[in-house]
C-alpha cells in the first residue's frame, strides 16, 4: 500500500510529461463540442482517390485526433481527401471549404496536400473553431522547411539541452523507436518537410554503408510524413573513409568519389534530400584547404547529386586566420562569388552576422546574393539564450529578421523564398523532447514561420499555448503577453543595448564580459564589448571595422547615427562613451543598468503571471514551468548584478540612482 501511493505520483506524471507536444487534442468543451458533434464527421476519400501511404496517415491522424478532441463514434457528416495524386511530389498546398451542409474537403494536388490539410484542420478543430466554418487556402512560403541536429553519433548532441539524441544508431536499421515516428507526425504538423540527421560538425563516418542503411530505415519511416532527409557531409570525406590522397573538388577522382557515394545513397533513399556542409569554419575541412573557393566545393557536391537533391552550403565560416571584424567574414567570402553556384546549390545564412545571439541586426548577405538561393538559418536550441532552463519565445527574435527590409526590394523573409529556413534543433531524448516545456513553443513557431513567416508572433503563442496546455481565453490573456515579452527580457539582462557574446567562454552559459585572454581574439568577450574607461560598444562604422558598408545604403543609413538610431543595436554599430545621452534621458550607463533591472524585473513578472495559471495547468507541468524560472529569476540576478559589477570595475562609476542594489 504504501509502495503504491509512493509511486502514484511519478505515474501521474506520465499523463502530462508533455510528450504529446500540441498533437494533444485534449477534449472540447461546451459550444465547440457541441459543434463536433452535431457535425459527426467520419473521414472518407474522394470517389476514384489513389491509395498512399501519406493519405493513409493524413485519414489516420484525423480519426485520431477528432476521437481525441471528442467527435462521437456514429457519423452525420464528412470530412472528404480529395487529393487525387498519389506521393507527396507537389508543395503541399491545400484548401478547405465547406461543401454543402454537412460536408468538408481537404483539397490539393497530391497526398501531401491532404496531410497538410489534415493537421491544419485538426488544429482549427482543437482551437475550437466551428468546423463547417474552417475555410483554409494555403500554401508553403518556401520548398525547405528543415530542422538541422547538431547530433553526433555516439548520442550527445552538439548544442544540446534536453538530453540525449533521438537517434539511437546502435540499434537501428533493425529498430526503429516509436518515438521517431511520434516527431515525424509533430513535423508534418507544422509542415517540416526536411530534416538533417546529424551535426554540421561532422565525421565522415555518417557516410559509410552502414550508416546509410541505418539512415534508410528513417527515410522509409518518414516518408508517409513528407520528411526527406539530409546528411551533413565531412567535405574531407574522400581521404576519411574514400582511401584518396585529396579531397581537392577539381580532382577526377574526387569527383568520381563523391559521385558514386551519391548513387550508393540514391540506391538505398530515392528521395533523399541532399548534402548539408560546413566547409572551412571552426577547423571543418574544405574547399580552400586546396585553394578553391566555396562555388568550387559546393558546386562539385550539386554534380554528384545532380537533379535527384539539394547542396546546403553554409556561410557561416568562422576562420582561425582572418582577424577583421568576424561580423564581416562571411559577407567578404561569400558576396563576390554570387552567381557561380550551381542551382542546385542552396547557401544558408544565419540570421545575424556573428552567431545566434539574444539580438543581433540581420545578416547583411540576405539580399546581397541575387543571383543564388539562400536559405535562412536559426538557431531553435538556446545556446545563447539561457539553454532549456531560461524561458524565451524565439518567434520574435526571428520576426525581427524575416521581417526587416533588405534595401533591396524586399524583407529577409522574400530573399529566401527560393531557398528556405532551417533551424537547429532543441529536440532530444527528454520524456517533453525539449528540456523546457516552453521549448516546444520554439520548434513549433519555427516550423509555422517558414510555412509562412507573414503570421505573427503572438498567432504563435496563441496556436501553441491553446494546443499545448489549453484553450481557456484567462489563461491565453496571460500566458501570450508573458511569451511575447519574454526574449526581450533575455536580452535586457543578458545583453542590453546592442551587446553581444558576453557569454563563458565554450559553454556559453552565464556571465563573463571579463574574460579577455583567450588567444583568439574573438573567443574573448571583451573583443565584442570593448568596454574602457572612455566607453563602450564596437564601432562598426568607417570609424571602425566598416561592417556598416555590408549593408545597402537606406540601411546603414538607419543605423550609422547613434542619436537618431534604434538603441536595441546601439553598441553593435557604435563605441560610445558611458555619459553619451540616450534617447530615454538617462546616460548610456544609467539606461545600460536600467534596461539590466527591466529585464530581472521582467522574469519576475513572468513568474508571477505563471504562478496564477495553477488553475489551468496540470499539476506537473505547472511546477516544472515554475522550477525553471526561480532558476531564471536567480540567474537573471546573476547575469545583472556580474555584468554591472564588472562594468563598475572598467568605468569607476557609482550605481545610477534608482538602480536596484544587487541581490
Ligand atoms: O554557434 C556556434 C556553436 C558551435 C556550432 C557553430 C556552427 C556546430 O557554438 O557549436 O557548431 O556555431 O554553427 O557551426
Amino acid at each position: 500500500m504504501l509502495l503504491l501511493l509512493a509511486l502514484s505520483p511519478v505515474q501521474a506524471a506520465r499523463a502530462e510529461d508533455g510528450y504529446a507536444l500540441w498533437l494533444r487534442y485534449a477534449p472540447l468543451k461546451g459550444e465547440a463540442l457541441a459543434r463536433l458533434r452535431t457535425f459527426a464527421p467520419r473521414v472518407e476519400a474522394a470517389p476514384g482517390t489513389v491509395e498512399g501511404p501519406m493519405l493513409a496517415v493524413a485519414e489516420a491522424e484525423l480519426k485520431r485526433g477528432l476521437a481525441s478532441l471528442g467527435a462521437p463514434a456514429q457519423t452525420k457528416g464528412a470530412i472528404r481527401l480529395d487529393c487525387p495524386r498519389a506521393g507527396g511530389g507537389g508543395d503541399g498546398a491545400f484548401r478547405i471549404h465547406a461543401d454543402g451542409k454537412r460536408r468538408l474537403v481537404i483539397a490539393g494536388a497530391d497526398h501531401r496536400a491532404c496531410l497538410y490539410g489534415a493537421f491544419a484542420l485538426l488544429r482549427e478543430l482543437a482551437l475550437g473553431r466551428d468546423p463547417l466554418a474552417v475555410a483554409l487556402d494555403e500554401h508553403p512560403a518556401m520548398p525547405l522547411r528543415m530542422l538541422d541536429h547538431w547530433d553526433n553519433a555516439d548520442g550527445s548532441v552538439e548544442r544540446g539541452y534536453a538530453g540525449r539524441s533521438i537517434f539511437d544508431w546502435w540499434r537501428l536499421p533493425d529498430h526503429l523507436d516509436r518515438r521517431l515516428i511520434d516527431y515525424a507526425r509533430a513535423n508534418a504538423a507544422i509542415g517540416i518537410d526536411a530534416v538533417a540527421v546529424n551535426n554540421v560538425n561532422a565525421p565522415a563516418i555518417f557516410l559509410e554503408p552502414r550508416f546509410i542503411a541505418r539512415l534508410k530505415r528513417i527515410a522509409d519511416a518518414w516518408r508517409p510524413y513528407g520528411i526527406r532527409v539530409f546528411l551533413s557531409a565531412r567535405f574531407s570525406a574522400p581521404r576519411d573513409i574514400g582511401g584518396l590522397a585529396t579531397a581537392d573538388p577539381l580532382d577526377p577522382g574526387v569527383r568520381r568519389w563523391w559521385k558514386a557515394k551519391a548513387d550508393e545513397i540514391y540506391a538505398a533513399i530515392p528521395d533523399f534530400g541532399g548534402f548539408l556542409v560546413k566547409a572551412n569554419s571552426e577547423g571543418q575541412p574544405g574547399p580552400q584547404d586546396y585553394g578553391r573557393s566555396h562555388a568550387d566545393g559546393a558546386n562539385m557536391l550539386a554534380a554528384a547529386l545532380g537533379p535527384r537533391g539539394t547542396v546546403i552550403w553554409r556561410a557561416f565560416v568562422y576562420s582561425a586566420d582572418d582577424d577583421s571584424d568576424r561580423a564581416k567574414q562571411a559577407y567578404a567570402e561569400f558576396v563576390p562569388l554570387d552567381g557561380r553556384f550551381a542551382d542546385t546549390v542552396i547557401v544558408q545564412v544565419k540570421n545575424g552576422p556573428v552567431d545566434f545571439q539574444p539580438r543581433e541586426p540581420f545578416h547583411p548577405m540576405f539580399g546581397a546574393m541575387p543571383k543564388t538561393r539562400l536559405m535562412f538559418e536559426g538557431q531553435i536550441t538556446k545556446e545563447y539564450l539561457g539553454f532549456s532552463t531560461h524561458l524565451a519565445f524565439l518567434a520574435p527574435l526571428w520576426k525581427e529578421a524575416l521581417d526587416a527590409g533588405t534595401g533591396r526590394g524586399g524583407t529577409v523573409a522574400d530573399a529566401v523564398r527560393g531557398g528556405g529556413m532551417a533551424g537547429v534543433a532543441n529536440i532530444g531524448s527528454d520524456r517533453n523532447w525539449t528540456g523546457g516545456h516552453f521549448d516546444q513553443a520554439n520548434w513549433y513557431a519555427f516550423g509555422r514561420l517558414a510555412w509562412n513567416p507573414g503570421l505573427t508572433s503572438a498567432d504563435i503563442a496563441r496556436e501553441w499555448a491553446a494546443q499545448t496546455f489549453g484553450r481557456d481565453a484567462a489563461f491565453l490573456k496571460a500566458v501570450v503577453p508573458m511569451m511575447l515579452g519574454s526574449r526581450q527580457a533575455v536580452v535586457d539582462y543578458m545583453t542590453p543595448l546592442g551587446l553581444a557574446h558576453l557569454m563563458g567562454t565554450n559553454h556559453h552559459y552565464g556571465p563573463a564580459p571579463w574574460v579577455c585572454d583567450l588567444p583568439r581574439p574573438e573567443w574573448n568577450p571583451c573583443y565584442y564589448h570593448r568596454a574602457d574607461a572612455g566607453g563602450i560598444g564596437f564601432d562598426r562604422t568607417a570609424s571602425g571595422s566598416d561592417a556598416l558598408a555590408q549593408y545597402v545604403p537606406s540601411v546603414a543609413a538607419k543605423w550609422r547615427d547613434p542619436k537618431t538610431m534604434d538603441e536595441d543595436v546601439l553598441l553593435w554599430f557604435h563605441h560610445l562613451p558611458w555619459d553619451w545621452r540616450t534617447r530615454s534621458g538617462r546616460s548610456l550607463w544609467a539606461e545600460l543598468v536600467h534596461r539590466y533591472d527591466r529585464g530581472v524585473a521582467a522574469v519576475d513578472t513572468m513568474a508571477a503571471t505563471w504562478d496564477a495559471q495553477r488553475a489551468h495547468v496540470d499539476a506537473e507541468r505547472f511546477a516544472d514551468v515554475a522550477g525553471d524560472l526561480r532558476v531564471q529569476q536567480r540567474e537573471a540576478r546573476w547575469w545583472r548584478d556580474a555584468s554591472v559589477a564588472y562594468w563598475q570595475s572598467v568605468n569607476g562609476l557609482p550605481l545610477p540612482e534608482g538602480a536596484a542594489p544587487p541581490a
